[in-house]
């Protein structure tokens, strides 16, 4: 853990409060963690079975491997392909969760929910192999959805999961097929991965980690139904103004964050407040003021515009300001500690979904049959709570800052657009050709305590920006700039290279927006990443390469969730080098470590690296980048000699 907790001022003056208060955060309780277990932390220690646990002990006569006899290698890639498992369910377990309510929308069993995007629904069915000609909007919805929800029960392995192979070009898809990670069902294939790492199973490291590829793809085939069908649900997402930071909540409104990961009940809640401000006067307050944390924070950032209050590790001292009527609380990344922050306030955290339930905290069961009743009941409970806020208790951290997000591939398209309307994608592509921006980078993933919150990130976008990459933004990372208030027009004058700054004049001038667009865009939640891939499928295609020469990276600086291990090991299967800014539990492995950081590029292009200092990540990152573009000139100039040769 290191020295200094956070680089956020409102987070800092937060985190005195809690300890005025007495109340222990996720920072002391990381430090509390310290030292870690070398065995744990390098992965080499096994509880798969319960003979265990077992652990490497090279030095001793029969501790060099475990009881069942399974070498370092075997623990290692055991244990990392079973955090993509937990991944690959979160994410598609999201996304089955929105099919079925897209499924029961088209059967006429849903009143609070609709098709909002219809034009969405159009090019998704059309990109599926779904007709539409002549259908009406509910017919092709029904089959939207039935062939979503086809991809988690199919068990014929000779087929294939519709979305991924959509979306992805053919010499990508064959390579998938001849290194046997295409999946057919993604149900089949997290519960394969959970049999192969079954004790004395598999004990070949590179058949276990092909496996975990495999679960890899069902995470983004399920990450990219999610946000389709999402959008198709509530709305793709259009440039919007809006801030972040602690200082977006409001002493003098009915305060209610938003925080976990699913749109279906935020969304709800988004509408039912607009009714209810009245409701909230006649309590006292002046109105209802929406925060979001989290990656539903950003799903209902992109469509709506609700403000950020947080990320991830700074999650409880939204609850120290006092002022937070109501957290309400869906699935995935929400921290067990609320509860105990709750009590030191007036607080209500509200859990909704029957899959996460916090012992002692309030738990409303989310109807999606009365959505828009049960929004409206989860908002009264807030304005209850409203009532018994303590307002000598209250301190809002007096720092917002302006946010530009709302960055759909639609959006991003729409906008080269007006420079390129025959073709948008070129303007990219152009800007790369001609050394204006060197590549692109996408800022993704968590927040991790093992290093200090936020710095990473910030720091690693400066750097690339100063290097001329364009920068693409989502989850906790996302929010990480949002907080920082560097995803704003502000910060590329203040950090963008010349080259990019040039870059972003033209789209400025074009896009015919009412604000400058920010020094990175924002995709949307860590659901979202497809939005990333689809636009360097895109770019690839353009430029006459493979997905593995684009100048393109992903860095993730502070991983820590399994869903991160998911995406971070789809975007290496995909051909992207991926930056991991905490040292991943492989190392335990020499062998694992080799497949993942090298061999990995060999077969697939891309390649996972470690490296936890920002500088020198962005360094490499930025060395990646120029020699793929170094690479395309040599081969664009072989084929123009070889062509005037001929
Ligand atoms: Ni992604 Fe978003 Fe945040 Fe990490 Fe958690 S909220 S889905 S997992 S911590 S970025
Ligand atoms: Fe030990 Fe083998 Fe059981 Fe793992 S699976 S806990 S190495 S006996």
């Amino acid at each position: 853990m290191s020295e200094h907790k956070t680089i956020d001022v409102a987070a800092t003056q937060m985190l005195d409060r809690a300890k005025e208060i007495g109340f222990l955060t996720t920072f002391d309780r990381a430090k509390a963690q310290e030292p870690r277990c070398t065995f744990g932390n390098t992965g080499i220690c096994c509880r798969i079975c319960l003979q265990g646990p077992c652990r490497i002990l090279p030095k001793k006569p029969g501790g060099n491997k475990g009881i069942c006899g399974a070498a370092d290698y075997t623990i290692v890639a055991r244990n990392t392909v079973r955090y993509i498992a937990g991944g690959a369910a979160a994410h598609s377990d999201h996304g089955r969760h929105i099919a079925e309510t897209l499924l029961h929308v088209a059967e006429g069993k849903l009143h609070d929910y609709k098709v909002t995007d219809p034009d969405k629904l159009v090019r998704v069915a059309k990109r599926i192999g779904v007709e539409t000609e002549g259908r009406d909007v509910m017919a092709i919805t029904k089959d939207v959805a039935s062939a979503a929800l086809a991809e988690f029960g199919r068990v014929d392995e000779t087929q294939e999961l519709t979305w991924i192979n959509a979306y992805t070009d053919e010499k990508r898809l064959d390579l998938w097929r001849k290194t046997t990670i295409m999946p057919s069902g993604i149900n089949l294939s997290l519960a394969q991965l959970l049999h192969q790492t079954h004790v004395g199973t598999d004990s070949d490291p590179v058949n276990i980690i092909f496996g975990g590829l495999k679960a890899a793809l069902c995470d983004i085939d399920g990450q990219h139904l999610a946000t389709d069908l999402s959008d198709i649900l509530f709305g793709t997402g259009v440039p919007v103004v809006t801030e972040a930071n602690l200082g977006a909540i409001k002493a003098d409104k009915v305060n209610i964050a938003l925080h976990g990961h699913n749109p279906l009940l935020s969304q709800m809640v988004v509408n039912a407040a607009k009714e209810m401000q009245d409701e909230a006067k006649a309590a006292g307050a002046t109105g209802i003021n929406l925060v979001g944390i989290c990656c539903t924070g950003n799903e209902v950032l992109m469509r709506e515009g609700v403000a950020i209050a947080t990320n991830f590790a700074t999650q409880e001292l939204a609850v120290m300001t006092g002022a937070m009527d109501a957290m309400v609380v869906d699935v995935q990344c929400i921290m067990p500690s609320l509860r105990s922050a709750a009590e030191c306030f007036h607080t209500k955290i509200v859990t909704t979904m029957p899959i996460m339930k916090i012992p002692g905290s309030y738990h409303f069961a989310f109807d999606e049959h009365n959505a828009i009743n049960s929004a409206k009941e989860i908002i009264r409970l807030a304005i209850e709570a409203y009532k018994n806020r303590d307002a000598s208790k209250v301190s809002i951290p007096e720092i917002k800052n302006t946010v530009v997000a709302g960055f759909s591939l639609e959006s991003i398209l729409n906008i080269f657009g007006k420079i390129n309307p025959e073709n948008p994608i070129r303007v990219l592509v152009d800007a790369i050709e001609a050394g204006e921006i060197k590549g692109i980078a996408s800022l993704i993933g968590c927040n991790n305590l093992k290093g200090t919150h936020d710095q990473n990130h910030t720091a690693i976008a400066i750097e690339l920006a100063k290097n001329d990459v364009f920068l693409l933004a989502g989850g906790c990372s996302a929010q990480a700039h949002a907080l920082a208030g560097m995803m704003n027009g502000e910060a590329v004058k203040k950090y963008a290279g010349e080259g990019l700054k040039k870059f972003f004049a033209r789209l400025n001038a074009a896009a015919g927006l009412t604000t400058e667009l920010p020094l990175m865009f924002h995709t949307g939640s860590c659901v979202d990443y497809s939005r990333q891939q689809d636009l360097v499928n895109m770019l690839a295609k353009e430029m006459g390469v493979e997905n593995h020469e684009v100048p393109y990276v992903v860095s993730a600086p502070e991983a820590m969730s399994e869903k991160a291990v998911a995406i971070g090991s789809w975007n290496v299967a995909y051909g992207n080098p991926t930056h991991v800014g905490v040292i991943a539990p492989t190392v335990g492995s020499q062998l694992v470590n080799d497949v993942v950081t090298k061999i990995a590029e060999d077969v697939f292009g891309g390649f996972f690296f470690w490296e936890p200092d920002a500088l020198k990540a962005s360094e490499r990152l930025v060395e990646i980048i120029e020699e793929r573009n170094w690479k395309n000139a040599m081969r664009k100039k072989a084929r123009d000699a070889k062509a005037a040769a001929e």
